[in-house]
């Protein structure tokens, strides 16, 4: 029998800077090539907050956010072929066609087959699966995880062994993924390397393990929040700086502690300011600064073209360079086989209900991340 629309509780965007609202919502059937899913745990990210804070220059409303999720496929569309019913999958921002330019390219894993679309809050024909109260509620980041149940293309779906928990894996949906990947796959941090990294929360924390993967010899951890400092040593962090407790820019102490600057840095927050530290704060010569963190509207980086001239690198990553549907799995087994741990950075679990609370714990700088579990 063909999937019918169903009814389930969601926490919706109404607009930006309001709390979240739990509505019940009508889901319709997936489509052709769609898959729709029951999210059993979801991370709340940064950039959650980011876009309902009316920053993202793509936010739109009504909208469900969420895009950290990990569930189990409830039923397929026409055609889909790579999964089926009972699977457990992570859903996908950056999903991977394999046909597009650009997965074709081997140079990116920014598959731009549903972008336009994605961006503007749709499925790839242009319309939406989420209904509340007969009005149209938009998709986001293709995901909409802070949803019992939500629809993706099968592109956008990376299938996982069942026996990870759900409600730890999620966080391989984006923050884990994204600060290992950009160490490991974006600046291929080699062995003796030094790092510095900018931001510890999730995507920083996890930028810490990768280093650590890579073998770097030193391992600078900045943040201005001091409570963030024990689980970055307990990571492997050498060094922790509160830019606070200095006076004078903070990438001329770097360059003093380490020799005229770090091999690699890292930018985990999304402030313009401290990405200019952050490349600065690179060694002469050869020093490469990844961007991770996302900044709003209106705002630019800036700094002397003398720094590029005289061999700095600036770059930047988005899901760590990783290709979901082909790399992620593998991403999956890795934890399973205990390379790394997930639940140091759950320090809050809650219900859909309490999810303006993870909200709350994050700006505070209280949380690590918060798992919403269904
Ligand atoms: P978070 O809020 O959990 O952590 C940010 C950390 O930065 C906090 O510990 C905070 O104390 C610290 N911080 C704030 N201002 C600072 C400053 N001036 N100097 C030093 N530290 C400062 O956020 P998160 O979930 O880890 O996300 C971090 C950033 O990464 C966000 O901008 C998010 O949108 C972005 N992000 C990007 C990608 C990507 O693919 N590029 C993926 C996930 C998240
Ligand atoms: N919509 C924003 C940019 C937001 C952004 O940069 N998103 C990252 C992922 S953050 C995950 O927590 C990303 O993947 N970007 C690539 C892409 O194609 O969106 C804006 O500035 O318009
Ligand atoms: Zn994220
Ligand atoms: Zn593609």
């Amino acid at each position: 029998m063909s999937a019918q629309t169903l009814t389930c509780r969601a926490a919706i965007a109404w607009g930006p800077g309001q709390p979240l609202s739990i509505e019940t919502v009508e889901v319709d059937p997936p489509k052709a090539g769609e898959v729709r899913i029951r999210i059993v745990a979801t991370g709340v990210c940064h950039t959650d907050a980011f876009t309902l804070s009316g920053e993202d220059p793509e936010g739109i409303f009504p909208a469900i956010l969420g895009h950290e999720g990990g569930g189990i496929v409830e039923s397929v569309g026409e055609g889909v072929t790579s999964v089926a019913v009972g699977d457990h999958v992570i859903p996908l921002y950056t999903p991977e066609c394999g046909e597009c330019k650009f997965c074709q390219s081997g140079k990116t894993n920014l598959c731009q087959k549903i972008r336009a679309t994605q961006g503007k809050g749709l499925m790839p024909d242009g319309t939406s699966r989420f209904r509340c109260n007969g009005e149209t509620i938009y998709h986001y980041m293709g995901c909409s995880t802070f949803s019992e149940y939500t629809v993706l293309p099968e592109i956008a779906l990376a299938k996982v062994n069942p026996k990870a928990p759900l409600e730890e894996i999620c966080l391989l949906g984006c923050g884990v993924t994204t600060g290992m990947g950009a160490v490991v796959n974006t600046a291929k941090v080699e062995p003796g390397a030094s790092v510095a990294v900018f931001g510890l929360g999730g995507i920083g924390l996890s930028a810490i393990i990768g280093a650590v993967m890579a073998g770097a010899s030193r391992i600078l951890a900045i943040d201005i929040n001091d409570s963030k400092f024990e689980l970055a040593r307990q990571l492997g962090a050498t060094d922790c700086i509160n830019p606070k407790e200095h006076d004078g820019p903070i990438q001329d102490l770097i360059v003093d502690m380490t020799d005229g600057g770090v091999d690699y840095s890292f930018e985990c927050i999304g402030n313009v300011d401290v990405m200019r530290s952050a490349l600065e704060c690179c060694h002469k010569g050869w020093g490469e600064s990844v961007i991770i963190g996302v900044a709003g509207a209106g705002q630019e980086i800036s700094t002397r073209p003398f720094q590029l001239v005289t061999g700095r690198v600036w770059r930047g990553t988005a899901f760590g360079g990783v290709k979901g549907r082909s790399e992620l799995p593998d991403y999956v087994e890795r934890y399973l086989a205990g390379e790394f741990k997930l639940n140091d950075f759950i320090t809050h679990t809650m219900a859909l209900d309490e999810i303006n609370h993870a909200f709350d714990l994050m700006h505070e700088g209280k949380s690590i991340r918060s798992v919403i579990h269904y």
